[in-house]
């Protein structure tokens, strides 16, 4: 191999070396268990975006590799000044910013926004809707119930002990979330969900879970130094051992002072804006 070789030659193996090993994690490790009614509309888009760049990706290395072989320094071969604006060059290049945009972009874009306002922007009503209310704080997820009035911010709210969620199976579950001190994100692998939780601001989501067991939630934005301990549960029961956890909760009629997490600096107690009243989403 000449030397002019070398060096790309090297640099194109550690690329492909990367990238092999990026998309074999991907492919070969299985993605955490879906266990959401939604969440494989999630992963079509993450396996739509690793195909599609695996194959350009394979296209421009086919390309290196073929034009640093066939046009590579060689006794008698001169190499020629070329400044790349002749009017094929220009249509040669928009024609391909145009495929690449077109055929990953655009394509992205049609399948989120699909989804979003489809299924994760289009919020479920009714009465078999359980909503909840979650104010994250450093390092523990405050978490709150509706009482027996179905209202928030009243008396009989029940908050549940420090960074455990209770839901139950088969149920749409809808979340509001603001946060105490700094931006967290509400993270749940298994469900394909990761919400930003923002001080002074809510935000919605919900899910359903169809499947019964404890689940990680973790915080997905770093949000401190203990950012990495800031884990919580996420119980997914049957509809009668959810009613008679809830029921347990409510005889224990716990404060939310009790609850309130003193983890982080100084909280100066249960902050006057947790436990607001449900935001009406239009
Ligand atoms: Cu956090």
């Amino acid at each position: 191999m000449s030397r002019g070789l070398k060096i790309p030659g090297i640099l194109f193996l550690l690329l492909a070396g990367f990238s092999v090993h990026a998309h074999a994690s991907i492919w070969g490790m299985p993605f955490p268990e879906d266990i959401s009614t939604n969440g494989h509309l999630i992963d079509d888009v993450i396996r739509y975006i690793d195909k599609v760049l695996v194959i350009f990706f394979g296209a421009v290395a086919a390309a290196i590799i073929y034009f640093i072989i066939r046009y590579r320094s060689r006794p008698g071969h001169q190499a020629v000044y070329e400044t790349g604006n002749k009017k094929v060059y220009v249509i040669a290049t928009i024609l391909l910013g145009m495929t690449v945009f077109f055929s990953i972009d655009a394509v992205i874009e049609h399948m989120s926004f699909r989804d979003l306002n489809g299924v994760f922007w289009n919020f479920p009503q009714g009465k078999n809707v359980l909503k909840i209310e979650v104010m994250p704080q450093q390092f523990a997820w405050n978490i709150r119930y509706a009482g027996t009035d179905g209202e928030f911010a009243t008396q009989d709210d029940i908050v549940a002990p420090l960074s455990q969620m209770h839901v139950p199976v088969d149920t749409p579950v809808l979340l509001q979330l603001s946060a105490f001190d700094v931006v967290h994100a509400f993270y749940v692998p298994y469900l394909r969900i990761k919400q930003d939780v923002v001080p002074g601001m809510i935000t919605t989501f919900w899910f359903q879970a169809k499947k019964t067991g404890k689940f990680e939630i973790a915080c997905s934005a770093l949000c401190g130094n203990g950012h990495y301990k800031m884990r919580g549960d996420l119980i997914v029961e049957s509809k009668e051992d959810f009613q008679k956890w809830l029921d347990a909760q409510a005889a224990q009629a716990s404060s939310p002072d009790d609850v309130w997490a003193d983890s982080g600096p100084s909280t100066g107690g249960v902050p006057k804006d947790w436990g607001w009243k449900w935001q009406a989403r239009i």
